[in-house]
């Protein structure tokens, strides 16, 4: 796990200003900031991709170069996930894409629920190096069911996970559903979760905050 909300950096802006109930009331706002996260943890991760040695031509030369050598494919869940992916995409611009749909589905009316998956579309995952980003890692039950429904389409050379804001229990629950080798970027972790599943403090609900 790799978190980075108790060091000085400006990602600490974004993290508060998500937050924040009178900043977060801003669509366009909250949209971006989760997006400039998405940039930050994107950037860090790419540190610990394979790179392999190219040569670039300048007008007045050539220069050496380490071009990323890996074979990325960016997975997000709808709604709430589309400004995260577009953050990271807007760094790994070269990635192929995944999305696939997921809701709470509340069979009794009460705070029991289960994560229905309806829409799905996503490239052969062979030897690639998978990222999977949900933007709240609360339950940790949306992740284990992209994980479960991602399965048929081969095995990645590496997963990883961006996500803004985690709670204790869901960060625990992706180390028990995921292989041992994946990464876990995440800009902060929260002590709690309501017995709706809300991370507490958090920030709210992401896919309202974002799209109303
Ligand atoms: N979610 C929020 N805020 C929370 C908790 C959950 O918006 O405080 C939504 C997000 O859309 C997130 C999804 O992607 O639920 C993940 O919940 P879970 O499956 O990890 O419990």
């Amino acid at each position: 796990i790799h978190q980075f909300d108790q060091t000085n950096s400006i990602l600490n802006t974004f993290i508060s200003e998500i937050r924040d109930v009178k900043i977060q009331k801003d669509a366009m706002r909250f949209r971006r900031n989760i997006e400039r996260i998405g940039e930050v943890l994107a950037y860090e991760l790419s540190k610990t991709l394979d790179y392999g040695e190219n040569e670039v031509k300048t007008p007045l030369g050539i220069k050496k170069s380490f071009l990323c050598s890996d074979n990325l494919v960016l997975c997000s869940v709808l709604r709430a996930g589309l400004p995260l992916h577009q953050g990271i995409l807007s760094y790994f611009d070269g990635a192929e894409n995944a999305f696939i749909s997921a809701y709470r589905h509340h069979p009794n009316n009460d705070d029991d629920f289960e994560v229905i998956v309806k829409y799905f579309a996503a490239p052969s995952l062979d030897d690639k190096v998978l990222v999977l980003t949900d933007p709240m890692l609360a339950t940790g039950k949306t992740l284990e069911n992209v994980l479960d429904a991602l399965k048929s389409h081969g095995t990645p050379k590496q997963i990883h996970i961006i996500s803004v804001i985690g709670s204790k229990p869901g960060v625990a629950k992706v180390k028990q559903d995921f292989p041992e080798d994946t990464h876990l970027w995440i800009a902060a972790v929260d002590e709690e979760l309501t017995s709706k599943g809300y991370i507490v403090p958090g920030l709210g609900d992401a896919g309202d905050l974002s799209y109303g």
